[in-house]
Order: C-alpha cells, then sequence, then structure tokens
C-alpha cells in the first residue's frame, strides 16, 4: 500500500472509532509509551554461553530444528536488533544468567558479577532500551537431579542461594548504568515427578532459600524482583514447591513482584482474571505470556482471544504501571527472528486493540445492568478497522507495514542466518 492510501484508510479508521467516542491518535500515543521485555532465549533455544552443549534442563523444552540458531551473544545481540527493528516503538531485552559472556575461563553461577554482562549492557545502552534479568537455577550438574533452592544438601542449596545474590546485584547494576530498573525474576525447576510424602518440608526450605536471597543489601530502586510460581513441569508432574499459592503469599508479605506465565496454570485457567485479584495484595506484576498448547508448551504468542483479553485487563484497569509486560516463548521449528517479531508486534497489536476499545460506553451498559447492549456492542467493535491504525502507526514508526517485514526476515536468513 502507498503511503497516502495508508494515511486515508487511517483517516477513515480514525472517524469510525471518534464516532464510539475513541480518539485513536491519544491511542497510538499511548501505545508508543507501552514497553514489552523481549526474552533472548527465543533466539537460541534456551541455550546460553555458559555451555551451550550441556542442554536444557528444568522440564522446560524446545522443540524443532530450524537452522541459523544464534551461537554467539553477538549473533543473538544481531539477531534480535533486526527483530527490532520490525518493531514499532521502544522496548526492553530479557537476559538469563546462562548469557553470560565470561571470556576465557569459565565463571560459576555462584560467581558471576555485572561485568560478565558488560557486553549487553552496552549494547542495551546504545539502543536507549532497559534490560530485564533472569536467574538461571536450570541446565547445570548441580539441578541435574530436580532440586535446586529447596535442596536437602545445604552446600547444593547454598550454592543456589549466592546464585540469587548474585544475580541480584547484577539487576541492580544493570539497572543503575542503564538508568532503568531492571525487573530480575527467579524461577526453579525444582519439584517430584511422582507421589510426594514431604510436601511441607522443600517448602520451608523454598521460604528460607528466597528469605536469604532477599536478605542481601541490594538497592531496591535499581533491582526489582519477581518470583514464578509453575503448576508442573516435565519430570515435576506431581509436586512443585513453588507453586502459585507459595509464591502469592511469598510476594505478597516480602513486597516483590509475582510473574504470572500464562502456561504455568490448568489449562482452562487464563491471566486475565488473576491480575486484578493478585494486584489487591502485591505491589506489582511481572507477566509472562506465553502459549501453552495441551501443555507448557511455550508456542510464540499470537494474536488469540488470551492475548488480548490480557492486554484489555491491563488498559480497563489501568495497570500498566504496575504491571511488566514481558514475554516468554521458545519455538526452534520456525525463523527465530520471525518468531519474535511475531510475537511482539501481536502483543502491540492487543494493546492497539484495548486502547482503542470504547471501554466508557461499555462500562456505562454494565453499570446500567444493560447486558444485552454490553454484549451487542463488544461483538459490534470486533471489526472496526482496526488494522487501519496499526498500519499507519507502523508507518509512523518507520518499520515495514504489513506483512513486509517477512521479506526482510527472509532476506536477513539468506544473508545472514542460512551461513551459520
Ligand atoms: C519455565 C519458566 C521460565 C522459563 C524462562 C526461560 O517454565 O516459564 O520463565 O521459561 O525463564
Ligand atoms: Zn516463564
Amino acid at each position: 500500500m502507498n503511503n497516502s492510501n495508508l494515511e486515508k484508510s487511517y483517516a477513515l479508521a480514525k472517524e469510525r472509532y471518534a464516532a464510539w467516542g475513541v480518539d485513536t491518535d491519544a491511542a497510538l500515543e499511548r501505545l508508543l509509551q507501552i514497553p514489552v521485555s523481549i526474552h533472548c532465549w527465543q533466539g537460541d533455544d534456551v541455550s546460553g554461553f555458559e555451555n551451550p552443549e550441556a542442554g536444557l534442563s528444568g522440564g522446560i523444552l524446545a522443540t524443532g530444528n530450524y537452522p541459523g540458531r544464534a551461537r554467539t551473544a553477538d549473533e543473538l545481540r544481531a539477531d534480535a536488533a533486526q527483530a527490532m527493528r520490525m518493531i514499532p516503538g521502544r522496548h526492553r531485552f530479557s537476559i538469563h544468567a546462562i548469557y553470560l559472556e565470561p571470556g576465557a575461563q569459565r565463571v560459576e553461577r555462584d560467581q558471576i558479577e555485572a561485568k560478565h554482562f558488560s557486553h549487553w549492557i552496552d549494547w542495551a545502552g546504545e539502543l536507549g532500551i532497559g534490560l530485564d534479568f533472569n536467574s538461571t537455577f536450570f541446565s547445570h550438574p548441580k539441578a541435574a537431579d530436580g532440586f535446586t533452592l529447596c535442596h536437602r544438601d545445604p552446600a547444593i542449596r547454598r550454592f543456589w542461594i549466592d546464585h540469587g545474590i548474585a544475580c541480584r546485584k547484577i539487576g541492580a547494576e544493570i539497572g543503575k548504568r542503564l538508568d532503568n530498573p531492571c525487573v530480575h525474576n527467579l524461577w526453579i525447576p525444582d519439584g517430584m515427578k511422582d507421589l510426594t510424602i514431604d510436601r511441607k518440608g522443600p517448602r520451608e526450605l523454598l521460604k528460607d532459600s528466597l528469605d536469604q536471597i532477599l536478605a542481601a543489601p541490594v538497592d531496591r530502586r535499581w533491582n526489582l524482583d519477581s518470583v514464578e510460581s509453575k503448576l508442573f513441569g516435565i519430570g515435576s508432574e506431581t509436586y512443585v514447591p513453588g507453586s502459585h499459592e507459595f509464591y502469592l503469599g511469598y510476594a505478597a508479605k516480602n513486597g516483590t513482584l509475582l510473574t504470572l506465565d500464562a502456561g504455568h496454570f490448568h489449562p482452562t485457567e487464563t491471566l486475565t482474571d488473576k491480575i486484578s485479584a493478585c494486584l489487591c495484595f502485591v505491589e506489582g506484576i511481572l507477566l509472562h505470556v506465553s502459549r501453552g498448547i495441551r501443555w507448557d508448551s511455550d508456542h510464540v504468542v499470537i494474536l488469540n482471544d488470551d492475548l488480548r483479553a490480557i492486554a484489555e485487563e491491563l488498559v480497563r484497569s489501568a495497570y500498566l504501571d504496575r504491571v511488566h509486560l514481558g514475554l516468554d516463548y521458545f519455538d526452534a521449528s520456525i525463523n527465530r527472528v520471525a518468531a519474535w517479531t511475531i510475537g511482539v508486534r501481536s502483543t502491540l497489536r492487543a494493546l492497539l486493540l484495548a486502547l482503542v476499545e470504547p471501554t466508557a460506553k461499555l462500562r456505562e451498559a454494565e453499570i446500567r445492568g444493560d447486558y444485552t447492549a454490553r454484549l451487542a456492542m463488544l461483538e459490534e467493535i470486533k471489526t472496526l478497522p482496526s488494522g487501519a491504525v496499526w498500519d499507519y502507526y507502523c508507518f509512523r514508526h518507520d518499520v515495514p507495514v504489513g506483512l513486509a517485514w517477512l521479506e526482510e526476515v527472509k532476506q536477513y536468513e539468506k544473508d545472514v542466518l542460512a551461513k551459520r
């Protein structure tokens, strides 16, 4: 589509929305202010650079063998930058502790420091984006038996506590150096495959481990800790000490953020209804937007009802200042740069749809008790010309409009990925 058609389509769309009392210009300005934390691990199937041959453990799984996986931090940064060139707006990037660049010497996870991530910090600084951090409690010999912070062996538990402390310090240093607070997420794979006798013991150990991690003096202005629950994992089907109740209680009591991952609940449970419930008791939430198919399969996020409902909840309830929006999926069966692009663009489109919703009208109908009008309007607005608004947004922010981005990815695949 040429530029003048894009602008004409937008002008018509703007008029249609105005008739519903919606200001699309204001919606687009708001959208530009919302950062999405893009997860690094889509780019290399959660391998990292500590010991990429070690293989992914912890009951999470990247399936597929599409060529072109990033094998070095430079490759990963180049791929992510390519994806960001196709995503409107300025976002954040989320790295894991195993994405360190220690140089010639191997550095153990309880010894890592911000200097091992200095390339990442410099890169983020150059791009003018914030960085988020994740401690890595998996893909390591000391996690091989399925326990880390809940380990009964005090030496192993100590090792992982020290890892958590090291990561919080790194988070604070990242935040300070970028002048942009870093969200540090903590997820552990601990759990039992089969019938479990002692459900209490590992939870008490986990609570004590977390208390020790949080007791380390770390500047809360620059590092925001968040704890992530899970219902089950592969190999921890029967019992996971870090369950939702556990972490909801922990976060509420200790003032941390709470991470809600879309794939970490029973398949009929959605994040949408948890956000307002949890925010009555915790200061803030980190979302791991993901898409589980039958299990926590971490498929690429798409613009489906679940994603739309999350975005609607954030916008309708004005939670965007208390919710950090992050992505968590990894698909190795398609072009990885495309996987990033699709997921982030879909997330932004979901936010846009929520921002151009005539929420005031819907709310009035609900308060009046006119549920007929509420349902009728909700159906009617589904086909308002939001596509024209989105295209205009991409055009205005110098990223490919429509499927044009795919051509760029194909070219990048030919020029860069295929040569790996
Ligand atoms: C695992 C958790 C966790 C990881 C990433 C790699 O089930 O969702 O967030 O996916 O940290
Ligand atoms: Zn997650």
